[in-house]
């Protein structure tokens, strides 16, 4: 028994002795692999990363001590962390398609009928067929077009009607939020709405806030696949969720499928369920590989439902986060709001041309808390570099946002909220003041809804402080700027009051 023990101590030992040499090695010859943390046989390097911080901070303390661009194990998967905008950029735009994989994960998997999505799909000639006519779709039926002003307005007035209904009473503004963008892709994928209360809605808050907990976030399970065999609360959690959500989707199609008369496209679902129907007709030059199976639309609305509604209220939630804890912003804005805009009408999207103070808010908002920290993983579908760094085939490449947003080569106390750094000394907007902000991403797979995003957030915040000043109500604490990781970084609940406008108790607007 002892001999058993003392060999398996043994070969546990000369394992362990020969990663930890070949990890610590920076070049094999000539090539040259970013500077790895130790690892060790089967686990990686997990005992050096179970730190308590979360990940995208991290991930940018490493740095420290393995310069910015470094590497490690995790289970078996070789991961290469980019901490800086030069080599974001290489990975994302210059070699985007030599970095366009995707991972695939038991989680992602769970969600995306094994990647029958867009954005946790790996990369395919189907996988860029379905972007590309997602992309279109969203076009034809927002972007572009005055109609999506239209419908962020009608959702605006109604957030800023229950706002008022509330009066001095405080208020957890998350669950309007959430309803107002999601009024907004309901409107886009299925030409619906729903009102306070409705119980779809109250369905699909807690589906999505299920998967949000559960999904992508390099739990256990997706490093071990394995581990699914034992029982798995998150596992669980994430099942019944996608349950819920499939049978509201397939709900969705089945109504679509029942009135669709093949010609009349009124939303997404309606622009996919034609491109299916076109394709199984052979009546167009859509390639034949590309499979756009019933599975497939269902995914990909899954996918635009999800992302729009989960990622453009977070930012407005952040959004307010800060504006509670720099009134002085707040302030400007609504100033900015009263000289340019006035007591009239209400903003406009060709405002954005001249709110110079009030998009700068915002960009800084996208910087200070990126909705992404980590953007979703990437992954090398050939053997690539970056810069003088050997990367191989299969490497998982994590774009640490995090970093490029708050690094102080590029940024002047990148720990403070600032707008006027997105200004220039005339109080002109610079879009990008440095090459290190890229809150959307950038290249083959940068986020699909960045206009759409954007049109909601000035249009939300700006229809919002016009008429209201947000207040921390009395005795509460203000929110917490730290946040939860996760697919998004989460903004914890807090509550707002907002208070009417002294100068807009007596107007009122005809639209
Ligand atoms: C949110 C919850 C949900 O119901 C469905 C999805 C699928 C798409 C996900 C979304 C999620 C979270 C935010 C993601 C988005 C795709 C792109 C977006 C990850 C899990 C980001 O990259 C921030």
């Amino acid at each position: 028994m002892i001999v058993w023990l003392g060999c398996a101590l043994l070969l546990v030992s000369v394992l362990f002795l020969i990663s930890f040499w070949r990890m610590g090695f920076r070049s094999h010859g000539d090539v040259k692999y970013p500077k790895s943390l130790p690892s060790l046989p089967v686990i990686g390097s997990l005992l050096h990363l179970g730190n308590h911080l979360p990940p995208h901070l991290l991930f940018c303390n490493l740095q420290k001590k393995y310069g910015s661009l470094y590497s490690f194990k995790m289970g078996s998967h070789y991961v290469v962390v980019v901490n800086n905008h030069e080599d974001a950029r290489e990975v994302l735009l210059k070699k985007g398609k030599a970095f366009a994989g995707r991972p695939r994960t038991v989680t992602t998997d769970i969600l995306t009928r094994d990647g029958k999505d867009i954005a946790f799909a790996d990369y395919s000639p189907s996988w860029k067929f379905h972007r590309k006519m997602v992309h279109s779709a969203l076009c034809m039926f927002g972007e572009g077009t005055v109609a999506i002003e239209h419908i962020i307005s009608r959702e605006a007035s109604s957030l800023c009607q229950t706002l008022a209904s509330f009066q001095t009473i405080p208020l957890d503004m998350a669950p309007e939020l959430i309803r107002a963008v999601t009024n907004v892709v309901c409107s886009l994928c299925f030409k619906t709405r729903y009102k306070r209360g409705d119980a779809e809605f109250e369905t699909m808050l807690k589906y999505s806030k299920g998967i949000v907990d559960t999904v992508a976030k390099d739990s256990l399970v997706d490093i071990f696949p394995c581990l699914q065999i034992f029982p798995n609360k998150d596992l669980d959690i994430l099942r019944q969720s996608v349950a819920a959500r499939d049978q509201l989707l397939y709900k969705k199609l089945k109504e679509h499928k029942d009135a669709f008369s093949g010609e009349t496209v009124n939303d997404l679902m309606d622009a996919l369920l034609k491109a299916k129907l076109s394709m199984e007709n052979n009546n167009s030059n859509i390639p034949q590989d590309v499979g756009l199976t019933e599975d497939h639309i269902l995914m990909t609305v899954g996918d635009i439902f999800g992302a729009g509604v989960e990622t453009t209220s977070t930012v407005l939630k952040w959004a307010v986060a800060y504006l509670l804890h720099y009134p002085e912003v707040q302030k400007k804005i609504q100033e900015e709001l009263d000289a340019k805009v006035g007591f009239e009408r209400y903003p406009l999207l060709s405002d954005r041309k001249i709110l110079h103070y009030t998009e700068a808010a915002i960009s800084e908002v996208l910087r200070i808390r990126p909705v992404s920290p980590l953007l979703l993983p990437h992954v090398a579908l050939k053997d690539s570099s970056i810069g003088e760094y050997t990367i191989p085939k299969e490497a998982r490449v994590v774009i640490n946002l995090w970093s490029l947003h708050h690094d102080e080569k590029e940024w002047v106390n990148p720990n403070l909220f600032n707008p006027d750094r997105f200004l220039d000394k005339d109080g002109n907007r610079l879009y990008s003041p440095n090459q290190s902000f890229l809150p959307f991403g950038a290249g083959i797979r940068v986020c699909l809804g960045e206009a759409l995003a954007k049109m909601e957030i000035f249009l939300f915040l700006s229809w919002i402080l016009q008429r209201f000043t947000l207040e921390v109500p009395e005795g509460d604490p203000l929110p917490d700027l730290e946040g939860k990781f996760g697919v998004v970084l989460q903004v914890k609940p807090f509550r707002v009051i907002a208070k009417m406008r002294e100068v807009w108790k007596n107007i009122e607007i005809t639209t």
